[in-house]
Parts: structure tokens; C-alpha cells; sequence
């Protein structure tokens, strides 16, 4: 796994490469498509609408032989139907009859590979789902027609299995692990296996802007050799209720610098105070109708509903929880969500509670996570006990954690943290440390004045925390794909 991590970031072998794996590996493949080539594909479309428009998603599977592009064809069954703004493919529209031709980037679809595409479109009439597709004029009935060729037939390999991906086509974190979800009480990659997830949280987006940008995600990929960026988004305290698109804008496009690193995007709605997040509900339901819309067929985007409900049951959380995670999967219905839990995210602990009033009623959701917070010189011994116990039972996800006091300040317990972080290596639960930023406080990593400098690679403009948690996080990670 070391070697995957050495990859610059960015970097894609392509398809050649992969093929020149598999024969490597002792496969023999078949150099020429025959007659007798075998095509196949398999499509899901799914809609997101609303009077006059919808979204649609679409899954491409191809059950065939690899093909280098692709063009995928339906007709609407309404005539009022129409493409408007589409993304992963060019579309075009001649009366009902649409076509969706692949991009460079998205051409090559290896046998059982699948790739995502999708647009918003506008309705009059009616908005009735699109019954049958072809992909390269051949129908899409989810099997296959014609001889499979004979490399695919002798190949023993799961890579060319429908129902596997195939290898991963680039280094990052991202690229190895494509879409995740919550398998049992971890988080699984695209081949079904755990994976830890390591990275940085910026500070609140609506001080720190200067601390997030090209350049500094550079250095959190590839010199932090980074998994993850966590968005603090603030929704008090000068944030997001002070301005929804321009800080919903602000989160996407830190979504897409974190994707076009291969990092993983955590969008956090970050209540604080007040902290029950039911005071936050409706504004809760705009943004995030609103964020999985619009990167729903993004791969890199998990949602955090509430940062740290304080001051609340924890059915007061599930209810909350209830309520907002239906609006994410109206409209991206495969990202992982994590809920926030009762006293600041200590699984109650904080509260005199611990994991047991969840595992005893957890929210009504398939494929969501809980929040665990630390922070390393508050919080120690009798946390750790219930967050070792509680990695058996719940999928976990320390979303923030300080190697500092609670206040974020104070002495950094270099101690302390290396427990915790060693806890959290053991049960593979992945983390985001605050933060990301030059804030005259001692969890931040960057000394004052770095952002504004510009620069991020030197090691002297690092804190004692920034120099303890680089060094942890850039070390090799292990991501199965077998
Ligand atoms: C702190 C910031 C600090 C800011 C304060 C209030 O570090 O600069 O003044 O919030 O907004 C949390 C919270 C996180 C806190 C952090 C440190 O999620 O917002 O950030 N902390 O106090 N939970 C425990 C600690």
C-alpha cells in the first residue's frame, strides 16, 4: 500500500496499465476483439423532482467486453421532457430521442464497470421514468448478448466480475476507494473493505477563507498526504444564516478542490450554539437539499448533519437526524451521512451518558456513521474505555478532535493524543484534526500569518500540533482492493 500512497496525486494510469497488470498477474488476454465480442450493460436512473423539474442520476454499468467510449441512448416517454444542464457526458436531444456521449475522462468502462452520470431537466406534462437504454445501440437488459471473448471467459480474476470494480485507475485516496459506505460498524471502499480515513478539518470557513485554496489543498494531498478535508461550516456566529448561497457556494467549491486532489469532502453543518439541533432544522433541510443535489454524483462528499449538539436528549437528535437525512438521499441516495451525538459528540459521555442510549435506539437510516469528538488533554481514560466498546457495536467517525484542551487552546497532551490515535488506528475509525488553519490558537496547525504568506510546505511554520498530526497522517495508508 506504501507504493499507492507514493503515487503523485492526480496521476492516472489508465487503462494500459491495468491491462498490463492483469497479464502480468499470468492472465492471458486476447489481443483483438473477435465477431463474437460480447456487449451487455445494465442502467439505473433515478429522479429527484419537483413541479416543472428533476434531477436525474444515472448508473452506467457495462456487463460487455471493455469498450474506450461510450454513447448511452433512451427516449423520454413524455414529450415534454428535456435535458437542461447535464454533467459527466455530453447530452443531446432530438425530440424524445437523448443521447449521453462519454467524456475523455470517462470513456474507458472495463466488463462490470460502472460509471455515474446525471443532469437536471424540466417537465410539463408528466415526469415518468425512461423505460429501456442502449449503450453502443445495444439494449441495456442486464445481461449480455453475443460469446464472451475468450479473455474474459478464462479469466479467473474478480476484477472482471459484473459485480466487482475494476482496479483503481489512479493513486489517491479517492481513486483506490471511489464510492464508500458503512459496512457492519466500519466504513468500506469501493471493494467492500474497511478502510481509516486520515485528514484535516479547516477552522470556521467564514474566518479561516484564507487558509483553504489551491494551494494549501496541494500540501494537505500531497505533502500531509491527506485522505480528507472536513468544511466547518458554521451556521452561528456570522455563518451560514447570514448568508446561505454565498456560504453554500463556498462549500462546493471546496468540495470540488478536495476532488480534484482525490481527497474525500466531509460537509459539516457546524452547530455549536445553540446546540439543540433542532433550532437549525429548517436551514438544515435548505442546505442540504441543496449541497446533495448538486454534488450527487461526486464520489468524494460524506455529510455531517450537526457538529455538536449540546444541551439536548439524544431523541431529540434522532428526531433531527430523521428529518434531514431523508433530504440528502432524495437526492443523493448512496453518501455516507454522520449524525452528531448527544454532549458535544462524546456518545453522551460528556452528558454522564454513554453509547448505550443509541445502540439501544439508533436512527431510523441505512448506511450513516456516528460522531465522536476529543480532544486530547480533556478527554481521556474513561472516554477511550467507551469509545473501545462502542467501536464493536456502532460504526464511529471522529469527525474533530484536538490534541489540545476542549477550548482548542492550552497545552497540547502529545501523550494522550497518541493513545487516542492509536485506539483509533486499532478499530480503523477514521478522523479529522482541528484544523486546518493559522488561528492564534494551539490547535491550529499553521503558525499566525502562514495563510496569509501563502505558503504551506515548510515544516517551520508548523505548530507543535501541525508537526505531531502531518506526521501522523502522511504515513502510509492501507487500502485494501482485494
Ligand atoms: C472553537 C475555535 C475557536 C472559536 C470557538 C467558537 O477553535 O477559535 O472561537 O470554536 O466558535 C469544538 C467545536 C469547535 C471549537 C473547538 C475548540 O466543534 O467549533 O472551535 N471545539 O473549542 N468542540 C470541542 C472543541
Amino acid at each position: 500500500m506504501s507504493l499507492l500512497k507514493r503515487l503523485p496525486r492526480g496521476r492516472t494510469l489508465g487503462v494500459a496499465g491495468a491491462v498490463g497488470a492483469l497479464v502480468a498477474g499470468g492472465l492471458i488476454l486476447a489481443p483483438m476483439v473477435s465477431a463474437s465480442a460480447s456487449a451487455g450493460c445494465r442502467v439505473t436512473y433515478t429522479t429527484n423532482q419537483w413541479p416543472g423539474g428533476f434531477t436525474a442520476n444515472i448508473g452506467i454499468t457495462n456487463l460487455g467486453d471493455p469498450v474506450s467510449s461510450w454513447t448511452l441512448g433512451w427516449t423520454f416517454p413524455d414529450a415534454g421532457q428535456k435535458v437542461g444542464q447535464g454533467w459527466s457526458a455530453t447530452y443531446t436531444q432530438s425530440g424524445s430521442a437523448v443521447t449521453a456521449k462519454s467524456m475523455d475522462y470517462n470513456g474507458s468502462l472495463a466488463t462490470g464497470a460502472t460509471t455515474s452520470i446525471g443532469f437536471n431537466g424540466t417537465w410539463t406534462a408528466s415526469n415518468p421514468t425512461p423505460s429501456s437504454f442502449t449503450l453502443n445501440g445495444v439494449a441495456c437488459t442486464g445481461s449480455t448478448t453475443g460469446s464472451p471473448s475468450p479473455s474474459k471467459s478464462t479469466s479467473p480474476s474478480p476484477s472482471t466480475s459484473p459485480s466487482t470494480p475494476p482496479p483503481p485507475t489512479g493513486g489517491t485516496p479517492l481513486a483506490i476507494n471511489g464510492q464508500l459506505h458503512v459496512c457492519g460498524v466500519n466504513l468500506c471502499n469501493q471493494y467492500n473493505k474497511a478502510i481509516q480515513l486520515r485528514g484535516m478539518s479547516t477552522h470556521g470557513i467564514q474566518w479561516f477563507a484564507s487558509c483553504i485554496n489551491g494551494t494549501s489543498l496541494d500540501a494537505l494531498a500531497n505533502d500531509w498526504k491527506a485522505d480528507l478535508l472536513r468544511i466547518a461550516m458554521y451556521v452561528q456566529e456570522q455563518g451560514y444564516e447570514t448568508n446561505p448561497a454565498g456560504f453554500t457556494a463556498q462549500v462546493n467549491n471546496y468540495v470540488d478542490l478536495a476532488e480534484a486532489r482525490g481527497m474525500y469532502a466531509i460537509i459539516d453543518f457546524h452547530t455549536l450554539t445553540p446546540g439543540d439541533p433542532n433550532y437549525n432544522l429548517d436551514r438544515a433541510k435548505t442546505f442540504f437539499a441543496s449541497v446533495a443535489q448538486r454534488n450527487a454524483a461526486k464520489k468524494n462528499v460524506i455529510y455531517e448533519i450537526a457538529n455538536e449538539p449540546n444541551g439536548v436528549s439524544w431523541q431529540g437528535i434522532k428526531n433531527y437526524a430523521e428529518q434531514v437525512i431523508p433530504v440528502i438521499r432524495a437526492a443523493d441516495p448512496d453518501a455516507v451521512v454522520i449524525v452528531g451525538t448527544r454532549g458535544w459528540s462524546s456518545l453522551g459521555v460528556s452528558d454522564g451518558s454513554s453509547e448505550t442510549e443509541i445502540v439501544n435506539s439508533p436512527v431510523n437510516a441505512t448506511n450513516i456513521m456516528y460522531a465522536f469528538h476529543f480532544y486530547a488533554a480533556s478527554h481521556k481514560d474513561n472516554y477511550r474505555t467507551v469509545v473501545a466498546r462502542a467501536a464493536k457495536l456502532l460504526p464511529l467517525f471522529v469527525t474533530e478532535f484536538g490534541t489540545v484542551s476542549a477550548t482548542g487552546g492550552g497545552a497540547t497532551d502529545l501523550s494522550s493524543t497518541s493513545t487516542w490515535l492509536d485506539l483509533l488506528d486499532q478499530n480503523k475509525i477514521s478522523y479529522a484534526n482541528w484544523t486546518y488553519s493559522d488561528a492564534n490558537e494551539s490547535s491550529a496547525a499553521f503558525k499566525p500569518g502562514t495563510c496569509s504568506a501563502g505558503s504551506y510546505t515548510n515544516t517551520s511554520q508548523l505548530t507543535e500540533s501541525g508537526t505531531y498530526v502531518r506526521n501522523r497522517i502522511r504515513t502510509a495508508d492501507n487500502f485494501p482492493t482485494s
